[in-house]
């Protein structure tokens, strides 16, 4: 017999719509009666929300991005099942309405003075880092060993929704955490502090999200910035919290060597501004980077491991060619993708590339214009600089940064002669690319900015 109910979310206090960063059970999961289903967040705070009741999931009715309130419906569940299932929590009213979760800050505060003369967890390093390292990955759901009725309630690990986050972001089990706070709460420092005496240790390779492991590095210096005068707090915008996780892994895992090299330009210039002078009722203005995306795609023919992807000891040769470009955004940076860039003609490349760059900064792209890159060109040409080190967008192995063209004396074998120049940066990943090859690559591409008729041949 089933007894299909819905699960809705409950009071959350003064927010009206706040949306969905977590999902945290999955069809199919057997859930207990308060076990968190999901992780929502205003532009506030971040809290989880409890079920009302025990059961089997059936299917979830919303999904990571959507906005919810109060009723909306977060899941189906058989609630028949639950007194069948193995582990149930005791039983609940289904229709009952779970207690209005407590919304904890986005941002921890600040940590108290008192951690740094906490005792640290009465065990060995080694024991530390080998816990860290098995902490078991749910295999239904994070939550559910917290929600476990099998565990004996003085070991379910006590902690706020925001420490219980922050620890499933650090892939730390909690289970094995020893909390300092009141009554032995586990605090978002308590959590750190196990995280740094583990990586201290060396052993905690694959266990910290993923991150490197062995690198014993100071602590990030904590101070007091109050004291020095007057300072506001800001959150960092979704952006830059996901943008800045991807480049820091990139940063520390790719060994980058950056090539700089300079097309001479001029006469590509002057193309681009006869076409944009014949195209002008046409609206479409033509950029630089149109060019810069067709003359790389000619490269990457010519030069396929740039076009390449690192798969343990196998490198994954692409035979298309999606190529990204680094849009600046109010909220941060994006790389939105054009597709089959070898297919389309340069004013298409120009209509696309200005239409994703709206949509980027409207904050309306979709996390599908964003995937599936080949390479990326980082322009910062329209804005300053005459060479610069960009990141990897990993799992690409090179990347083109673009400063500002300006004009220079060339010597063309008889006489300084004033050329407009390009500035080319390319990082490439040393681990597939040897610096002969890049810049091989570079002068290459520099050859055809330089005269455009060679992407032809
Ligand atoms: N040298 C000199 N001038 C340049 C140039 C270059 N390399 N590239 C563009 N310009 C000029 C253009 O001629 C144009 O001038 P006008 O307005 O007088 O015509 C102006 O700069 C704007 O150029 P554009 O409309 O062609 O735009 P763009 O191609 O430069 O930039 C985009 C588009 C989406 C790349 C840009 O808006 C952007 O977001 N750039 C920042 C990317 C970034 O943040 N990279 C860093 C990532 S790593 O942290």
């Amino acid at each position: 017999m089933s007894n299909i109910i819905e699960v809705k979310v409950p009071d959350i206090g003064d927010f009206s719509e706040v949306e969905v960063i977590e999902l945290l059970v999955a069809a199919g999961d057997t859930i207990k009666a308060e076990q968190s289903l999901i992780t929502v967040e205003s532009d506030k705070a971040s809290m989880e929300i409890p079920s009302s009741a025990a059961g089997i999931v059936k299917s979830l009715k919303i999904k990571v991005g959507d906005k919810v309130k109060q009723g909306s419906v977060i899941l189906e569940m058989d609630a028949a099942q639950a007194a069948a299932a193995p582990a149930a929590a005791p039983a609940s009213t289904p229709a009952a309405t779970p207690p209005a979760p407590a919304p904890s800050p986005v941002v921890a505060p600040p940590a108290a003075a008192a951690p740094a003369a906490v005792a640290q967890p009465d065990r060995a390093p080694a024991a530390l880092s080998a816990s860290l390292a098995s902490a078991p990955v749910e295999r239904h759901s994070p939550t559910e060993a917290y929600a476990d009725a099998n565990v004996p309630a003085r070991n379910l690990p006590h902690a706020s929704p925001s420490v219980r986050k922050f620890a499933r972001e650090l892939g730390v089990n909690l289970g094995v955490v020893m909390g300092t706070g009141d009554k032995h709460r586990i605090t978002q420092d308590d959590v750190r502090q196990f995280v740094k005496q583990a990586l201290a240790t060396g052993a905690g390779a694959p266990a910290v999200g993923g991150s490197v492991g062995g690198l014993s590095v100071l602590g990030w210096p904590k101070v007091d910035f109050a004291k020095f005068g007057p300072t506001e707090v800001k959150p960092l915008s979704r952006i830059k919290k996901i943008s800045g996780a991807n480049l820091h892994r990139n940063w520390v895992m790719i060994p980058h060597v950056t090539n700089n090299d300079a097309a001479d330009i001029t006469d590509l210039e002057a193309l681009r501004v006869t076409l944009n002078q014949e195209n002008q009722k046409s609206g479409i203005k033509i950029t630089m980077l149109a060019f810069l995306i067709k003359a790389v795609v000619a490269a990457l023919k010519k030069f396929p491991e740039f076009n390449a992807s690192l798969d343990g000891d196998n490198l994954v040769l692409k035979q298309y060619y999606h190529i990204g470009f680094a849009a600046d955004t109010p909220n941060g940076l994006v790389v939105p993708v054009i597709r089959d860039a070898d297919r389309k003609g340069v004013i298409e490349v120009a209509t696309e590339t200005s239409d994703l760059a709206r949509q980027a900064r409207d904050g309306k792209l979709s996390p599908a214009q964003m995937q599936g890159g080949c390479f990326s060109i980082s322009s910062l040409g329209g804005i300053g600089g005459t060479s610069f080190t960009p990141i990897i967008n990993a799992p690409e192995v090179a990347i083109l940064g673009v400063s500002r063209s300006s004009h220079a004396p060339v010597w063309d074998g008889k006489a300084f002669q004033p050329r407009l120049m390009l500035p080319l940066s390319l990082s490439y990943d040393h681990r597939v690319i040897d610096g002969a090859s890049a810049a091989r690559f570079n002068a290459y591409l520099a050859a055809l900015l330089a005269d455009f008729r060679r992407i032809a041949l």
